[in-house]
């Protein structure tokens, strides 16, 4: 039988868009209804109060959402989540199943037909599966058996280099140190992760000047700043228990600066779902003063702030500036000062796209303000000059010496649930000596020395056919990274490709010659071995490692558990290792008591993540040291604004995220706060460039990205006239990702240009 193709990108079919007014306040009764009807919809009410009651509870477990951390000491019953922390719940814990049977009745091929949507909802995988050489159908396989298969293809590889070892970011700490200890007992240190795509640019930017690559405030700092600046992120849709810190800042008497494309709603207005006398009137106004930048146009805006401050500080000398911190705790004033002179605001107003009274607001909101915090994401992270863009930010809390102290410092916002724990245990690709040494030391064998690759690298070394093996421990990889159709050609040039996976996703469909899926336990559920319940441990966006244990009986008797399936493996792969994987497996005090004399921060680990709340890593930023740079001192850097220039008809892409999905997976067709109901095929659009382009609301339209002379295309997009600047437009990935060239990526983070796009818009062409 011949083997039908299957589609790497989702199908261009639309499903019916509405359009709605967009909401004047976020969150409040209607998220409570949505969250409600999502759990409802999936596992029934019963089992979603009992969910509900135990999501991010001192004894309970870490919501597989986002990372933003949970109150220190109190927690109300019922009330630590938010409306898309709910959805997480609801698609993991859904009643329903792909079994083995559901695979023998639809191939691959037929599958990949499906929109993401689609492919979610099918529910939670239940049996190990296996993809033989030239079938169309996954069918069941024994544990033992998937093990010794990767086994022999990692064994037969020439180098260990030839295989690569993704991450997403919800595995545990537990999990990813097994899993990083295998892979280098192996040999490499190929463990590209999420990271790579999302805030490694925030990494690389903080590690250069504060010798930290993790954000320094807590969150009681939100209820002692004088002012909060959220750049680059949309907190209502991704952190929405952001929003109640904020309300709190603002309570307080702090002020909130909004910097982003898009007035996103959330960031506007407020109402506490937990406040049910709160839920009708007016609601609370979090944003004081919105600057509405262009797309990439941060690092000229601060810059002009910069500039409006430091003539404010000529005027009258001590009055802007904290000149004993910078004399005692920084290096690089003058320089910074110098090449700051050398822009003039003339040349850099027109990258903003706003006026400058409007920014000489901003500068005045800033000048007096001693406590600053800022919050970013994506929005900064996803640039060529990402790193700019935060390095920007650092100069500016650096000359207010607001880093270090109550109420002040950088607040990155981060991702995945434990995608900065997953950081600290040595997921990473290009791992201090300090830490191999360590290894090295507790573990008796030779680490490899060599750095990895990191996701753009992986992608193109599987193209080469340079990496032949493929494993990724969660996440999607096909669907989240850049370049689809070139990351399909990638995958598909492997000679095994295995997913760790709690569902379905694209990735499965788009294959090596041979693969596997190797379902899990998630979050949400009871983790038991020959030594009885197990918990894991996570850290969240402050650096805070708390426990996480699941309460649900696991969606199938034949799921094993993340560390389980690494130990399976290593088991089979590693001759003569050091370790007893299966031992660890079934006791994860053992594995804890492991990462406790390797990494530094985790003393008594076993004794404090058993704690109320868990404990805070170690931050030097926090504690206003910056000794652990290259100069021993907090770094001002000097920073390019963007160098993209745009010809008429050409417009500015970012790829953004709706209410109703959780990166790759889709809960829902909504955006709710945005207006746009039953339809996730849209670019958004100004009103005046379309008049200019002969756009019409609802137009259907095909989408160019142009870079280096290359030209990819998305088809099949509606227009809808939006706020947003001109010449910058919005999509939802990951329909775009196909238009992200795999060599368009950040300087020194290698991030992926998600939010710069360069395309061009046409009418649909119906032939094509
Ligand atoms: N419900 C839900 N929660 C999530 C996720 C999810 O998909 N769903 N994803 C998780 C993950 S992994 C991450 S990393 C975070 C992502 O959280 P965010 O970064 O908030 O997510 P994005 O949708 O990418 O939004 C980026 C924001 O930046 C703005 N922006 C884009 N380009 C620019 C720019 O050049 N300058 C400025 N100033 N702003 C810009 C956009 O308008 C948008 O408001 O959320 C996490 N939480
Ligand atoms: N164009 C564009 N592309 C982007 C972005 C963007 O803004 N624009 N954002 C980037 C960012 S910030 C990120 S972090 C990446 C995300 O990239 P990934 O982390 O790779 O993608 P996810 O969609 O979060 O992964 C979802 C899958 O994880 C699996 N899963 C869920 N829970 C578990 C679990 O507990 N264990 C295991 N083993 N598997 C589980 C499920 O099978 C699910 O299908 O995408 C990036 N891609
Ligand atoms: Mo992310």
């Amino acid at each position: 039988m011949s083997k039908k193709k299957a589609h790497a990108q989702p199908p261009e079919k639309l499903t019916g868009i509405e359009l709605k007014k967009i909401p004047k306040s976020a969150v409040g009764a209607k998220a409570i209804q949505s969250a409600l009807a999502h759990m409802n919809k999936e596992i029934g009410i019963k089992d979603s109060i009992k969910l509900l009651a135990n999501l991010n509870q001192m004894d309970g477990f870490d919501c597989p959402g986002c990372a933003w951390p949970d109150p220190d000491i109190k927690r109300d019953f019922l009330a630590e989540y938010c409306e898309n922390g709910a959805k997480a719940v609801a698609e993991e814990a859904t009643k329903n199943r792909v079994s083995p049977v559901f695979f023998a009745t639809h191939s691959v091929a037929e599958l990949s037909e499906l929109s993401d949507f689609e492919i979610g909802k099918k529910g939670r995988i239940t049996h190990p599966v296996v993809l033989k050489e030239g079938a169309n159908f996954y069918e069941e396989i024994s544990w033992n058996d998937a093990f010794k298969m990767i086994a022999n293809e990692l064994n037969v590889l020439e180098s260990p280099d030839e295989a690569v070892f993704y991450t997403s970011g919800r595995t545990s700490n537990e999990a990813a140190f097994l899993y990083q200890l295998f892979v280098r007992q192996f040999g490499t240190n190929n463990l590209p992760d999420c990271s790579n795509m999302c805030h490694e640019s925030s990494g690389v930017a903080l590690s250069e000047t504060l010798g930290i690559g993790k954000g320094s405030v807590t969150l009681d700092d939100f209820n002692h700043t004088d002012l909060v600046i959220v750049i680059g992120q949309n907190p209502g849709t991704n952190h929405p228990r952001m929003l109640k810190a904020l309300s709190e800042t603002k309570k307080q008497g702090g002020k909130i600066i909004t910097i982003n494309p898009l007035p996103e709603v959330g960031l506007m207005n407020y109402k506490d779902p937990q406040n049910p006398l709160k839920w009708f009137g007016k609601g609370q106004e979090l944003t004081d003063l919105f600057l509405q930048v262009k797309i990439n146009g941060d690092v000229a805006l601060l810059k002009i702030i910069l500039k409006l401050l430091a003539k404010k500080e000529t005027e009258k000398p001590g009055s802007v500036f904290n000149h004993d911190f910078i004399n005692e705790k920084t290096i690089g004033f003058e320089a910074f000062i110098e090449d700051l002179n050398s822009y003039s605001i003339e040349e850099l107003l027109p990258q903003t796209g706003l006026n400058l009274d409007t920014i000489q607001e901003a500068a005045n909101l800033i000048v007096e303000k001693e406590k600053i915090i800022v919050c970013w994401a994506m929005g900064l992270t996803q640039h060529k000059n990402a790193v700019d863009n935060i390095q920007e930010i650092v100069n500016l809390l650096l000359l207010k010496g607001s880093i270090g102290k109550k109420g002040a410092g950088t607040c990155p916002v981060r991702g995945h649930s434990n995608v900065q724990g997953d950081r600290t245990m040595g997921i990473w690709e290009k791992p201090k000596d300090s830490f191999l040494d360590s290894l090295e030391k507790q573990f008796n064998f030779k680490a490899p020395r060599k750095h990895g690759y990191d996701v753009v690298e992986a992608i193109e070394a599987m193209y080469k056919k340079k990496a032949k093996v493929f494993f990724a421990m969660g996440g999607n990889f096909l669907s989240a990274t850049p370049d689809t159709e070139y990351t399909a050609k990638a995958l598909q040039n492997c000679e095994l490709t295995v997913h760790v996976s709690t569902k379905l996703n694209r990735s499965h469909l788009i294959h090596g010659k041979k693969a596997l899926i190797l379902p899990c336990l998630g979050r949400t559920e009871i983790d038991q071995t020959e030594n009885g319940d197990q918990f894991v441990s996570v850290e969240n966006s402050m650096g805070i490692v708390h426990q996480s244990k699941g309460s649900i009986q696991p969606a199938s008797e034949m799921l094993l558990s993340e560390p389980a399936i690494v130990a399976g493996i290593a088991n089979e792969t590693l001759i003569n290792s050091s370790v007893n994987w299966l031992e660890l497996a079934s006791n994860y005090d053992q594995i804890r008591d492991l990462i406790e004399i390797t990494i530094p921060g985790f003393e008594n680990y076993n004794k404090r993540v058993r704690q109320k709340g868990g404990f805070y890593l170690p931050n030097n930023a926090r504690n206003n040291d910056f000794s652990t740079t290259n100069t021993g001192k907090a770094n001002f850097s000097l920073n390019k604004p963007s160098s993209i220039t745009l010809s008429k008809n050409q417009f500015l892409m970012m790829t953004i995220r709706t209410h109703d999905q959780y990166n790759t997976t889709i809960y829902g067709l909504n955006d709710r706060y945005r207006g746009i109901l039953n339809e996730r095929r849209v670019v958004l659009m100004n009103p005046d460039d379309m008049k200019e382009n002969g756009f019409h609301k609802l137009d259907k339209v095909d989408l160019f990205s142009h870079f280096q002379g290359e030209v990819r295309e998305a088809k099949s997009f509606l227009v809808i006239p939006y706020d947003i600047p001109k010449q910058c437009t919005a999509t939802y990935f990951p329909e775009t990702n196909v238009l992200v060239p795999i060599k368009s990526k950040a300087l020194k983070s290698n991030t992926p240009t998600s939010k710069t796009v360069i395309i061009t818009i046409k009418k649909h062409d119906e032939n094509s």
